[in-house]
């Protein structure tokens, strides 16, 4: 089925002259030169299917600049529309809206869980828009029951392996391999380089594969991805904390620390992960508030145009 509605697609898009509308699902549709009218859903060309969860729970008051991540998704969607505006592109992607949960941790994980679980129960590969990293833990619980087996590739400034007793969105990975989500040695952390001390003991006690994001920028990203596929089994849990890039590029955070990724090695090694077989994706802790016109919340929409298209099913990892 999923092959035929590809066929439809490639047939519709090599030989029709095209009007591209909106592609937001509740209202979206093309229309093709012979006054074909399908829905998004049978032209669409991957199975990515667009979730937010828009909330901040388990952020500390101590973060650097204003907490707003709430705002995130809503940004990403407005990018998206406001860099795909007048042209001719179909977007890869079905948006299935957002999360409804009361915005208490528990809450949004198991209203995170539960949607991601359904996502990939029906082999279609969810691209989550966050919110805080807490959220991770919610997606890590679907894949653990529904899809075991997986490796996680958590690209951030930060480990948030910081063992703490409560859940938060510094003690999510901490939480995931308390719970027995993930073995620590199917984890690489990348583009690591504010972290904390007792961080840096459980990730050198547990041998957790991880790279700072000067050493990215050192080894180039075929290296590292060459690296990370070599140590840990495939499919891939993408995890992108959008701080994982370097504040010049990447403002709109709520701990901006320097010496990040650019925004095309971020660019380059989310592709080259996607081409490896991709479980679930993460854009993690936008924070409109704190971006410089919009800068931020166009990197993300940018990555996610481009790689949700490699995400199409000779990338699908199930
Ligand atoms: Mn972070």
């Amino acid at each position: 089925m999923h092959g035929t509605e590809l066929g439809i697609n490639r047939l519709g898009v090599s030989k029709g002259v095209y009007i591209v509308v909106p592609t937001w699902s509740k209202f979206s549709g093309i229309l093709l030169s012979g006054q074909q009218f399908l829905t998004n859903k049978a032209l669409v060309m991957g199975f990515v299917k667009l979730l937010g969860v828009p909330f901040t729970v388990g952020c500390r008051a101590e973060t650097a600049s204003a907490i707003d991540q709430q705002n995130g998704p809503r940004a990403i969607r407005d990018a998206i529309r406001s860099l795909t505006a007048n042209y001719s592109t179909i977007n890869s992607f079905d948006d299935l809206g957002d999360v409804k949960a009361k915005a208490m941790v528990e809450d949004v994980l198991g209203a995170t869980s539960k949607a991601v679980g359904e996502i990939v129960s029906k082999g279609d590969i969810p691209l989550i828009l966050g919110g805080a990293h807490t959220i991770t833990l919610g997606t890590l619980r679907a894949l653990a029951e529904k899809k075991p087996g997986f490796s996680l590739v958590y690209i951030d400034a930060h480990p948030d392996i910081m063992p703490r007793p409560h859940i938060d969105y510094g003690s999510v990975i901490f939480h995931a391999i308390k719970e027995e989500l993930i073995e620590p040695k199917n984890i690489a952390i990348i583009g690591m380089r504010q972290v904390e001390d007792p961080e840096y003991k459980i990730i050198e006690e547990q041998e957790i594969f991880h790279l700072h994001a000067h050493e990215v920028c050192a080894l180039g990203v075929h290296e590292v991805v060459r690296q990370i596929r070599d140590r840990l089994p495939g499919p891939y849990m993408v995890s992108f904390d959008i701080d994982s890039v370097d504040p010049a590029f990447a403002p709109g955070v709520t701990s901006p620390y320097p010496c990040g990724l650019s925004s095309s090695e971020a660019m380059a090694l989310l592709e080259e992960l996607c081409k490896s077989g991709v479980l679930a994706l993460e854009v993690m802790e936008l924070s409109p508030i704190n971006d410089y016109n919009d800068a931020t919340a166009r990197l993300a929409a940018s990555i996610i145009l481009r790689v949700s298209r490699l995400l199409g099913p000779r990338n699908r990892a199930n």
